[in-house]
């Protein structure tokens, strides 16, 4: 399932990004730590080329916490990317880290007065304008559990004097891979209305069912598991009372109650991929 879900105004984002990034010392690109490499954007990737980067895996509290790690050690065997792991649980962690990082990498910082200028991109809804408002410590961003909150480009200063722009979350013209789309789709970067949604929660009902099966009996009270995704769905949409007229289960209500699970941790501290 290739999906294409481009807004009008991600083509804006992306050219101001072309046009802003070079004048840039650092790069912050947000990761979403449950799926480092499928939230990695290659127009990003693109347009960076070698400039110093700090690639940040957002919502580490939802991430299992021993994949991070390995994500972490992975993504730091590229020249000048520092990584890091950050969760809103621990806002004193990302202020007290990534604007020393931004310092450390800017060699030769190069904007007036030469204080570092940084840039947070990234996928939409992983946690770019939350990072923000983390470092400014008060609410200067819009921020939303819905990916396309920010529209667009906004610079803010921190204390330090260093300055910081936060973006649209930028997506691809066509992901390619099925796999990576379904990530992306089930972690909640890609609109619930732009997709098949039935196919996202299958998705993650076989995953579960292979990585996560304990999780799924202790958040659904089941004694044994059920044998295909479809059956885990029909399960769950028993049990929530998903049901349509004549008692016939809801599977998108089954499948929405799984996903929501997911996004909200409920089945505990979940990764979707591995390095
Ligand atoms: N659990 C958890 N949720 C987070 C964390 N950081 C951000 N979020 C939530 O993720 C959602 C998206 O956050 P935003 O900061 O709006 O994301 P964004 O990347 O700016 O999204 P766009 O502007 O749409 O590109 C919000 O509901 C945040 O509360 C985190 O560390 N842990
Ligand atoms: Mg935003």
């Amino acid at each position: 399932m290739a999906i294409q879900w481009y807004p009008g105004h991600m083509t804006k984002a992306r050219r101001v990004l072309a046009e802003t990034m070079p004048k840039q010392d650092v790069i912050i690109e947000v990761l979403d730590a449950r799926m480092p490499r499928a939230s990695e954007n290659p127009v990003v990737t693109e347009l960076r080329g070698s400039k110093p980067c700090i690639k940040v895996l957002c919502k580490s509290d939802l991430a299992d916490p021993e994949i991070t790690k390995a994500w972490l050690a992975r993504l730091e065997t590229v020249d000048n990317v520092v990584a890091l792991a950050i969760t809103t649980d621990r806002p004193q962690d990302a202020r007290a880290k990534i604007p020393e990082l931004c310092k450390k990498l800017a060699k030769h910082p190069s904007g007036p007065g030469k204080t570092v200028r940084a840039m947070i991109v990234g996928i939409p809804n992983v946690g770019k304008s939350t990072l923000i408002n983390t470092l400014m410590e008060r609410k200067v961003a819009n921020t939303g559990d819905e990916p396309a909150v920010t529209k667009a480009q906004q610079r803010v200063t921190l204390k330090s004097g260093m300055t910081l722009y936060d973006n649209p979350g930028v997506m691809w013209p066509k992901i390619e891979d099925a796999q990576a789309a379904l990530r992306l789709a089930l972690g909640g970067a890609i609109p619930d209305n732009a997709i098949d949604y039935e196919s996202v929660a299958l998705f993650g009902a076989r995953f579960f069912l292979a990585k996560y099966p304990e999780r799924l009996k202790a958040r659904y009270k089941l004694e044994t598991l059920p044998d295909s995704p479809t059956a885990l769905l029909e399960e769950i949409g028993r049990r929530r009372g998903c049901l349509k007229s004549g008692g016939v289960i809801d599977m998108h209500k089954a499948g929405d109650a799984l996903v929501h699970d997911f996004r909200a941790g409920a089945l505990g501290r979940i990764s979707l991929e591995s390095p």
